[in-house]
């Protein structure tokens, strides 16, 4: 293809871009648009099933039946936001296989947050109030992006974890409205997962090299500082509403911005446990690289079947 030639799709390209129009596996792209979007939409999916791994051991720790299979479920869909991004990222041309080894091998990042110990029931309410709560901010953003696989996936996966928010919200509200240890434990999780929370949302906008051109190309529609400020102002008033305090003495409300102020976060410590550092990173991609081999039959199993089938059903049109 001539330069001329390639002017002018990137021209129609950002025309479309500019008239929120979506853009579809088979249209033409740029070669860093779909770069960018490999990159972002696997590391979305690796967090979702590594981010299965902290409340799936507490399955068989739940304090009743009804909050095990209300766990059960919420590990299940995170498992199926995995399914739907594996899928949107594979229509952009990589394979599952190079996309679980890139998780494998330390070549794809996903979410920092997954790297902290979940050790008390509390965590369970502070990872679903938290932890989703600050998923959803990012992800409702994520419905228009531009891509339209990973916009259509969002919808269904907002409507499940607004669910997630929920009974994390409502396990954090019976801890903090139950005995002086039960409230003791919720404000325990709530200082533990506060800040790493906060972290997700990426390094500030100065530090963050993608953001400038991701906001060009509508693949993020806020900033990462922009969504950090909206989950905090969403956020603090539930804590108060329960009875919960805050582990930043900078926290406050400023009437000027019409949002709350809070303290510096450690970035060091963010990227330490980006870059492989932290509590539990190890634990996590070893758990998934068993995950990955213990299912070897399953996945051997289902290619021969369907080997079996495509042949039935070329014999049936013959
Ligand atoms: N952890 O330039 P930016 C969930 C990396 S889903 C690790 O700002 P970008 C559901 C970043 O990749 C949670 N790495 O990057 C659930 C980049 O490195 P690279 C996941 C991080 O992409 C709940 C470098 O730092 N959600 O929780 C993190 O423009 C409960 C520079 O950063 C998504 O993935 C981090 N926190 O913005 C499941 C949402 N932050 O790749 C189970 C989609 C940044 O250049 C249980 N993703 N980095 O080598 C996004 O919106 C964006 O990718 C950001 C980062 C906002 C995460």
């Amino acid at each position: 293809m001539s330069e001329r030639e390639i002017k002018s799709l990137e021209d129609q390209f950002e025309a479309r871009i500019a008239n929120d129009e979506k853009i579809e596996p088979k249209d033409w792209m740029p070669e860093k648009y779909r770069k960018t979007h490999i990159r972002q939409i696997s590391q979305h999916a690796h967090s979702e099933i590594v981010g299965m791994l902290p409340e799936g051991n507490w399955i068989t720790r739940a304090p009743s039946l009804r909050r095990k299979v209300a766990l059960l479920a919420k590990v299940q869909d995170e498992g199926g936001h995995g399914l739907y991004l594996y899928s949107a990222c594979e229509t952009l041309g990589i394979s599952r296989e190079e996309l679980f080894h890139q998780l494998h091998t330390g070549e794809a990042k996903y979410s920092s947050i997954f790297n902290y110990p979940a050790v008390t029931w509390a965590d369970m309410g502070a990872i679903g109030w938290l932890v989703d709560g600050a998923a959803i901010i990012n992800q409702v953003a994520l419905i228009s992006t531009s891509y339209g696989p990973y916009a259509r996936a969002m919808v269904r996966i907002c409507k499940e974890e607004s669910f997630h928010q929920r009974q994390g919200f409502e396990i954090m509200m019976t801890l903090a409205n139950g005995t002086p240890e039960q409230k003791a434990m919720a404000q325990d999780g709530l200082n533990r997962w506060w800040l790493p929370s906060l972290m997700m949302f990426g390094p500030t906008d100065d530090q963050s090299p993608n953001t400038e051109q991701s906001v060009k190309w509508k693949l993020k529609r806020k900033t990462n500082d922009e969504l950090r400020q909206a989950f905090v102002d969403q956020t603090v008033p539930q804590a108060n509403l329960i009875g919960l305090t805050f582990p930043d003495p900078d926290l406050k409300w400023n009437e000027e911005k019409k949002g709350y102020d809070f303290g510096k976060l450690d970035w060091d410590e963010f990227w330490q446990v980006v870059k492989g550092h932290g509590p539990c990173n190890k634990q996590r991609i070893s758990a998934r690289i068993k995950a990955w081999d213990d299912g070897k039959w399953v996945r051997d199993a289902a290619m021969a079947y369907a080997e079996k089938q495509e042949k039935a059903n070329l014999q049936e049109a013959i």
